[in-house]
């Protein structure tokens, strides 16, 4: 089954998932090594992996070692076009389709496919969305975009339903890494009521009411990233609040 589908199917199912994010500027191997066995343990549905702005040479390194030493799927966050390697399993295609930077639409795809072509790289078109979090995160200042204001419901849904529309797969709802505020649940419910596609949502996402408020809202697969970096503990009981959802 594709990794999609599997997403896919456990939305419809109604069945909640979670997706931890590495960041490979952020992590050891050591730090690896702690994370991979509780997540195992806890049942974490996907290990997603990349950043807006890697500036160490590691990313082949870290996806090769989570691939070697766990089963669970990793799926590619590209944060551009360096952030492809065939040691992952799939790649959220992501197009920024909340900013109107040609380069994050469509610019780096171009430079991208034939080299996710040549991998063996499930494809995952994913419309991205930047939605505005309380400061500047990296993914918005990286990519020279406007976010869509969080007190704008009805933007962030118009931009979604045509996303899908346009064939992309999944809506992936961001509030940036290290999101002051998380994605507000308004934008949530009316983005989720108004596609049939998975809704991913992420960013600032850090105590278990701001992953039960996303969860209740219509999130379909949660990300967490810096938090669990930061105390990897975390990982079993956040699991254990999304699943039982
Ligand atoms: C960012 O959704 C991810 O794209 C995770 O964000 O690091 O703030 O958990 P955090």
């Amino acid at each position: 089954m594709s990794l999609f589908s599997l997403i896919s199917e456990q939305s419809e199912n109604k069945k909640k998932q979670f997706a931890v994010l590495l960041d490979p500027d952020d992590l050891t191997i050591n730090q690896l090594d702690e994370i991979i066995p509780i997540s195992e343990k806890a049942g974490v549905d996907y290990f997603f992996i990349g950043g807006s702005l890697i500036t160490k040479n590691n990313f082949e390194k870290i996806a090769g070692h989570i691939k070697t030493h766990c089963n669970i799927p990793l799926i590619i966050f590209p944060g551009s076009v360096f952030q492809v390697t065939s040691h992952a399993d799939a790649i959220l295609f992501l197009s920024l389709i909340s900013g109107r930077n040609p380069e994050y639409l469509i610019g780096q795809h171009v430079q991208a496919a034939p080299h996710v072509a040549n991998s063996n790289l499930e494809v995952i078109p994913t419309g991205y969305m930047l939605i505005e979090s309380g400061g500047y995160t990296t993914a918005l200042y990286m990519s020279s975009s406007m976010p869509i204001p969080s007190d704008k419901p009805e933007i962030a849904t118009a931009t979604a339903m045509a996303g899908e529309m346009m064939g992309q797969k999944i809506i992936y709802l961001d509030g940036g890494s290290g999101a002051k505020y998380p994605v507000p649940r308004e934008i949530i419910s009316s983005v989720k009521e108004k596609v049939s596609c998975p809704v991913i949502v992420g960013g600032g996402l850090r105590t278990e009411k701001d992953i039960k408020n996303a969860c209740s809202a219509g999130a379909d697969v949660i990300v967490t990233g810096n938090v669990i970096e930061k105390d990897p503990s975390l990982i079993s009981s956040f699991a254990e609040t999304i699943h039982s959802f």
